[in-house]
């Protein structure tokens, strides 16, 4: 299974630690195409990451998503990136997956959360300590389905 991980890269970095954990425990389901996402040494200025070109990034980035059979988003850090790839993917009629931190004290955008429609796309509220759990229970229903 290949699986697109977003996260917030230019919006902030502030949720690195999560998106490490979500991407660890996602490895154990299937191949993770976006796990730069979760690296630490990506900052949101990118003085890591080789020149590739914001082209480059973003039509790398539209093919991975094409070719996703699931897309998890960790939506607490809000980020524009986050909210187009999400855009993309439901025009694609992927399955999708959202995550939201209620504890980081912020509202979750209408346009994320009232897109929930237990069919294709899910928006579920977390904390950190039950991430594992929250994804296990999402992967195993995908994979009853
Ligand atoms: C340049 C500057 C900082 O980081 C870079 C390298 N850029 C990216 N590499 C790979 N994927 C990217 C990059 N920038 C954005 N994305 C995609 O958009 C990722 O898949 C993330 O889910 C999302 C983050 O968007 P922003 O708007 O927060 O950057």
């Amino acid at each position: 299974m290949n699986i697109y991980f977003c996260g917030s890269i230019r919006g902030g970095r502030q949720d690195v630690a999560v998106y490490q954990k979500i991407v660890q425990k996602l490895q154990k389901y299937g191949k993770v195409l976006t796990e730069h996402v979760s690296h630490s040494d990506l900052s949101d200025k990118g003085e890591n990451t080789v020149m590739e070109g914001d082209k480059a990034i973003h039509d790398r980035d539209m093919k991975w998503l094409n070719m996703s059979d699931v897309i998890v988003a960790e939506v607490t850090q809000p980020s524009l990136g986050v909210g187009y790839e999400l855009g993309q993917a439901i025009a694609m009629k992927k399955r999708i997956f959202c995550l939201f931190r209620p504890s980081s004290g912020r509202t979750l955008s209408a346009m994320i959360r009232g897109a929930h429609d237990e069919d294709l796309f899910w928006v579920r509220d977390y904390s950190e300590e039950a991430v594992e759990e929250v994804l296990e229970e999402y992967f195993n229903k995908l994979n009853k389905s």
